[in-house]
């Protein structure tokens, strides 16, 4: 009895590890003429986010929130892994005009 429900909480704990791996998606985002692009992204929690500078100059990601703020360098690339749903609003603190926008969802 006492085996078959620690086999049983095994195969429940594979499957939901097994679909959250399944639903985590990684997004690439391109810097390139000055611009985020895609501008605006959907995701979910766990997806990760990952932006890579063609520019020959270097540009940041960095959340209003200020959880995260990555210096990104030319040829070079800055990831983060959405921890929470909501809406998340960045920008380039070197040209202030650069912005991006992800919705993260549940
Ligand atoms: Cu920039």
């Amino acid at each position: 009895m006492r085996a078959g429900f620690v086999v049983t909480a095994a195969v429940a704990a594979l499957s939901i590890w097994g679909s959250t791996l399944a639903r985590a998606a990684t997004i690439q985002v391109t810097i390139d003429k000055v611009a985020y692009n895609p501008v605006n992204i959907s995701a979910r929690v766990g997806d990760t986010i990952v932006w890579s500078n063609k520019d020959i100059v270097a540009h940041t990601a960095t959340n209003r929130d200020k959880s995260w703020d990555f210096t990104i360098f030319p040829n070079k690339t800055a990831k983060v892994t959405l921890k929470k749903a909501g809406e998340i609003d960045y920008y380039c603190k070197f040209h202030p005009n650069m912005k991006g926008h992800i919705s993260v969802k549940p």
